[in-house]
C-alpha cells in the first residue's frame, strides 16, 4: 500500500492527504473498545477540557464537565492496539515516502487518543501543530486515525490546503499562536478551509505546518481519533526541549 506519485504530489502541494479505509474494522474496533474502558475508568494520563482551557471549555476541573476528558495521554504504551498500528509497516513505507528518509515516531507530541465530547467538547481555532514543538526544521507529520464518523456536525478537522508553505506575519497570530479571527487577511484564508470528512479507518496525514482547526461535537456521541507524530531521522528535536523530552521510538523504513 505504498502512495503513488500523484499522491506524494498531492501532500507537497496540499499539505495533507487522506488515506481511505486504511485501518480494518477489527482493528478499529479494538482501539475504540480500550478507549471507551480507558475513559470510563478514567486510566491516567488524561488531559481534560478544563485544562486545554480553550473557548468553551469549562472553568476548572470542578465546574459542570470540567473532568471531560480531551485527550487520553500516552497512547503509545497505554495498549498494545496503539502500538500496533503507530508501527503500522504499510503506514511506515507511506511516511517514509513522504519524508524521503526512515522516520521515527515522538513520542512527546499528540500520542494520544482525541476524545471530543457532545457535551463539552471544545472548539479548536486555527493553528500549525509545529507552534510548540521543536525540531530542527517544521516538517514533521501528523497522522490521524478515525475510529468512527468525523464530519461538521461531529467537529470534524478542517484543514486550509497548501497552508503549510504560507508566510505568516506576526499580527496575524494572537498569543497562543492562533490565526486571529478579526484579522482580514486571515478571513480570507478560513473562507479556503476545507472539512476533513471521515468514517472509521480513514487516515488523514498533514504537515505539522499545515492551518487546521476543529468545531464543537454537536452530535450525540463521543468522537474518537487516535493521532501520532512522526518527523523524519535527519531532523532531531532540539536537546533540552521539550519535544526531546518524552522519547522517540526509531521505525526504519
Ligand atoms: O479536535 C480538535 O478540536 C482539534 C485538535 C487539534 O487540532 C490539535 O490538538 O492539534
Amino acid at each position: 500500500m505504498s502512495l503513488s506519485d500523484i499522491d506524494i504530489e498531492r501532500f507537497r502541494n496540499e499539505g495533507y492527504l487522506v488515506l481511505r479505509g486504511m485501518v480494518p474494522p477489527l482493528a478499529c474496533a479494538l482501539m475504540l473498545s480500550v478507549t471507551r474502558e480507558h475513559l470510563r475508568a478514567e486510566t491516567a494520563p488524561i488531559e481534560y477540557e478544563a485544562e486545554v482551557g480553550y473557548p468553551g471549555a469549562p472553568a476548572s476541573l470542578d465546574a459542570p464537565g470540567g473532568r471531560t476528558a480531551r485527550r487520553l495521554r500516552g497512547a503509545y504504551h497505554r495498549h498494545e492496539c496503539f502500538r500496533i498500528w503507530a508501527e503500522d509497516p504499510r503506514l511506515v513505507t507511506q511516511l517514509t515516502q513522504l519524508f524521503d528518509e526512515p522516520v521515527s515516531l515522538t513520542l512527546a507530541h499528540h500520542n494520544c487518543v482525541m476524545t471530543k465530547h457532545p457535551d463539552f467538547g471544545s472548539a479548536t481555532g486555527w493553528h500549525r501543530d509545529i507552534r510548540y514543538w521543536s525540531f530542527g526544521r517544521p516538517d514533521l507529520i501528523s497522522v490521524w486515525l478515525a475510529l468512527g464518523t468525523e464530519n461538521e456536525a461531529n467537529g470534524a478537522l478542517r484543514v486550509i490546503p497548501g497552508s503549510h508553505r504560507l508566510d505568516i506575519r506576526p499580527e496575524q497570530l494572537d498569543e497562543l499562536d492562533f490565526l486571529r479571527p478579526e484579522v482580514a487577511a486571515n478571513q480570507a484564508l478560513f473562507a479556503q478551509g476545507k472539512t476533513v470528512e471521515l468514517q472509521q479507518g480513514d487516515v488523514l496525514l498533514f504537515h505539522s505546518g499545515l492551518f487546521h482547526s476543529a468545531g464543537r461535537n454537536a452530535g450525540g456521541t463521543v468522537k474518537n481519533s487516535v493521532v501520532f507524530a512522526y518527523r523524519g531521522q535527519s531532523n532531531p528535536p532540539t536537546a533540552g526541549s521539550r519535544s526531546a523530552a518524552a522519547g522517540e521510538v526509531p521505525l526504519g523504513g
